[in-house]
């Protein structure tokens, strides 16, 4: 090789390797669902996003079915920089940013469909407001899809059926006064905990989407599933607010707009995920029976009466009721 070769080439793997040095900053995400889950790869999709659109200098590293923590944990770990991207249930924010309980109402979106017009408009915004004072910038909304009850004891066709019965449900009060006012029993405990507590009879039941229900394997040991569709709470994915702020303005903008785009991805996937899982579960011996939901509704009063109760939270119900 000649000198000069030597010396370009010698100057090519030295701007490589600078490059490469000062490139990739990966950012880690959690969700609490494995691997192929339409969350884990909804932001799969807005990390590849990022990456292309900062020329490489971002990358996104999910840690699927709660490698980092349950989702409580993770949410503090988010909200003190531990790590830098979160995707959850909107549910568990319930305690800290007031508004999130009012997509997590019983009966409140008619369809997936009323749900994901709303969090992508001006109420959507609204709600996301409240994040950054509790360390979190929301940057995507997803499909949690429409949550129904499910139990390892008998089959629910009526309100009436529930009496008795003892469901886990996610940390939040509203759904503690909702399984209350359904004449049943509410105990708050992590997800990763609730195959075996069902398995052990320690409660006998849960309540989740298909999807949920399905890959966490809860199906295995409840088999009635009561499709009394009580809520669509929407999935939140947000950036910790230390690493948002160590972003240019531009990197903010490529960041707010990925998450943005990968919201089509993740309800095309959702929709796909739901009746594949619900086959799924049919196939494996689940009795699906479709209650009368009237009853549900009106059981229901209580939990609106408390938790919408200014005339601002009537507002926003209104205004979501509006949304067509
Ligand atoms: C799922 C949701 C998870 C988690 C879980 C739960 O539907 O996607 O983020 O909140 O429900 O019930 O804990």
């Amino acid at each position: 090789m000649n000198l000069m070769l030597k010396l370009t080439t010698a100057a090519a793997f030295a701007a490589m390797f600078a490059g490469m040095a000062s490139a990739q900053t990966v950012l880690r995400s959690s969700d609490t669902h494995p691997d192929g889950y339409p969350t884990v790869e909804a932001v799969k999709y807005f990390g590849e996003l990022v990456k292309e659109r900062t020329q490489g200098r971002y990358s996104v590293e999910v840690y699927f079915g709660a490698q980092l923590g349950q989702e409580k944990d993770t949410i503090e770990q988010v909200r003190s920089g531990v790590i830098d991207l979160n995707r959850v249930s909107m549910a568990p924010w319930n305690g800290l940013v007031p508004l999130t309980k009012i997509p997590s109402l019983p009966y409140l979106f008619r369809s997936a469909d009323h749900a994901r017009k709303v969090m992508s408009g001006e109420v959507g915004d609204q709600i996301a407001a409240g994040f950054p004072e509790h360390g979190v910038v929301v940057l995507a909304y997803y499909d949690g899809g429409a949550r129904s009850f499910y139990n390892s004891k008998k089959a629910i066709n009526a309100v009436a059926d529930m009496a008795g019965l003892k469901f886990r449900v996610i940390q939040s009060d509203v759904f503690v006064d909702m399984v209350a006012a359904l004449g049943a029993t509410a105990t708050p405990m992590p997800y990763g905990e609730v195959y075996s507590a069902i398995e052990t009879g320690v409660i006998d039941g849960a309540e989740n989407n298909f999807p949920s229900y399905e890959s966490a394997k809860h199906f295995e040991v409840a088999k009635n599933y009561a499709l009394d569709e009580h809520t669509i709470v929407p999935e939140v994915f947000v950036m910790s607010k230390a690493s948002w702020d160590k972003l240019t303005p531009e990197d903010q903008a490529i960041f707010k707009q990925a998450g943005k785009d990968s919201m089509a991805k993740q309800y095309e996937l959702w929709d796909a995920r739901v009746a594949t899982s619900r086959k799924m579960v049919e196939d494996a011996g689940s009795a699906i029976t479709t209650p009368e939901k009237q009853g549900f509704i009106d059981a229901m009063k209580p939990v609106y009466d408390k938790y919408v109760n200014t005339p601002e939270l009537k507002d926003l119900v209104a205004k979501i009721q509006a949304v067509q």
